[in-house]
């Protein structure tokens, strides 16, 4: 890291704390790390760097609370600042606006959207609360860098509590292009709060032109100057610049970790509860945007097409619980969980079962060995900002066996596309035959493969990711 970079604090802004809690009736309160992959990211950066981390716990925060989160604070080498949210904040900036708003506009599902007036007056109101926490906690001399769909109207209460900071801002799931973008009600509002930042990271080259094109829709008369970096937006008095830079995961880690014995262990442990059965694995948090039922269609027509694989290979499905408060959330895990019963119904037999479905979320290390031990991924969601699943699985192919099939409308398909099996997930029968090219692929094109993935998962680590974002905004500052 360079050295003017490691001197500079750093003030992480994000919905969701690195850390959350829960009462348990008899042991009382219990902190835990976070799920996601924003967690997954930057809690390795953070742990390296000065700095702070301002966001909501994921509870109401009365005087319990706050004491529980002070003694968890204390074991983190940075300070947690928590910014409280009651049942009902919850309820319209985070399930509303966020959720059922931004979230399906932005990965171009539309069917999913509401648009509602007192959600989109909640979320206002709760991104000015996170400024001016943001505010009053910050050095004067500190990066201030905020994360996320669901802080997209902060920029603006930022600058009119006077922060006058370099303000960057990543966020980590697409960005629409203009003709989606257009439908949304309060399109001018959150761009212009948008163009309060300095910096904007984008995870793909595509998202960060449909940013721009939607500025340009916003504000037809600004200058542009484009480098192979970033693009510079000039609008006014005001510079802006937008970037695309890939989020990854901690290779170095990654790889030690699942090369070590106990992982190898579990990893054999696990395949042993499938004798003589490939494994085709999915990892996904429930979401729609996962592309589930479109993944077992793809399943249920390779085993059609292909009988002689009956008995042979198995999709271990985990689904970690997400949102599941959210009725779309509900109907969708009613849904995957009639498809896998339907599915199985349809093909099992004595000794064998073809789909098995995990419906909770797996400890670290039983995560590592479900990845060592699969044979394939299956990594096909409709949309997906980066899907850091798809790098984890790359790294973690450590035996070099290995096959990862890669939906073309993942972030992650830019990097890895051209040495997975690379598939469009609507396409049924192409994702069938990819699933049987992945299982029958000969042994050297699968070394081939996995070793071209792995190098440039390594190359283009979570550590580079951020140097090159805080690089570009040292750049941009001096
Ligand atoms: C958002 C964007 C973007 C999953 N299951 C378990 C588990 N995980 C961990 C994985 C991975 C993370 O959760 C999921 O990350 P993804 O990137 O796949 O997906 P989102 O949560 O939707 O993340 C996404 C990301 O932000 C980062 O920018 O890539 O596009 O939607 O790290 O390992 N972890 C454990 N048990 C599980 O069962 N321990």
């Amino acid at each position: 890291m360079n050295d003017l970079l490691e001197r500079r604090p750093l003030t992480v802004v994000s919905n969701r704390l690195p850390i959350s809690m829960a009462k348990d009736p008899e042991k009382g309160w219990e902190v835990s790390p976070s799920p996601g992959g924003l967690v997954t990211a930057l809690d390795p950066v953070l742990k390296r760097q000065r700095g702070k981390w301002i966001g909501w716990i994921g509870t109401e925060a009365d005087d319990e609370v706050q004491d529980v989160l002070a003694r968890a604070s204390e074991q983190y080498p940075y300070d947690l600042i928590s910014v409280p949210l009651s049942e009902e904040d919850e309820q319209l900036y985070y399930r509303g606006y966020s959720n059922e708003t931004v979230w399906p506009l932005f990965h171009d599902l539309i069917g999913y959207c509401k648009f509602e007036r007192d959600t989109w007056e909640r979320y206002k109101a709760i991104n000015k609360r996170f400024a001016e926490y943001t505010a009053r906690n910050i050095d004067p001399e500190s990066i201030v860098w905020l994360h996320d769909y669901q802080l997209l109207a902060a920029g603006s209460y930022l600058r009119e509590a006077g922060v006058s900071n370099p303000l960057l801002f990543f966020l980590h799931i697409p960005f629409p292009s203009p003709d989606l973008m257009r439908r949304l009600p309060q399109e001018e509002e959150l761009i212009r709060s948008l163009i309060s930042y300095d910096l904007l990271g984008f995870q793909t080259r595509r998202d960060r032109d449909n940013f721009v094109h939607c500025v340009c829709e916003v504000f037809p008369d600004i200058g542009i100057r484009e480098r192979e970096e970033y693009t510079t937006l000039f609008i006014g008095d005001r510079r802006v610049n937008a970037g695309n830079w890939p989020i990854s995961i901690d290779y170095t880690e990654f790889y030690a970790h699942t090369k070590s014995k106990e992982v190898a262990d579990a990893a054999w442990l696990f395949h042993e509860h499938f004798p003589n059965q490939r494994i085709i694995l999915g990892i996904d948090r429930l979401d729609y945007t996962k592309g589930i039922p479109e993944r077992f269609q793809a399943f249920e027509l390779f085993l059609e097409k292909y009988p002689e694989m009956h008995g042979k290979v198995i999709l271990y499905q985990v689904l970690v619980p997400s949102r599941t408060h959210v009725p779309d959330y509900q109907n969708l895990k009613h849904l995957i969980e009639s498809e896998v019963g339907r599915i199985n119904g349809k093909f099992s037999q004595a000794q064998w079962v073809p789909i098995h479905y995990a419906y909770r979320s797996l400890g670290r290390m039983d995560l590592l060995a479900h990845y060592r031990a699969a044979e394939v991924a299956l990594v096909t969601p409709l949309r997906d900002g980066m899907n850091l699943v798809a790098k984890e699985y790359c790294t973690s192919c450590v035996d070099n066996r290995g096959v990862l099939i890669l939906s073309k409308f993942a972030g992650a398909h830019d990097e890895l596309g051209e040495h997975s099996l690379s598939v469009n997930p609507f396409d049924t029968e192409r994702t069938a035959d990819a699933i049987y090219q992945a299982i029958t692929m000969p042994e050297e094109e699968r070394v081939r493969r996995i070793s071209a993935l792995r190098e440039q998962v390594k190359n283009n680590d979570v550590h580079r990711w951020v140097e090159r974002i805080l690089l570009a905004s040292e750049l941009m500052t001096d």
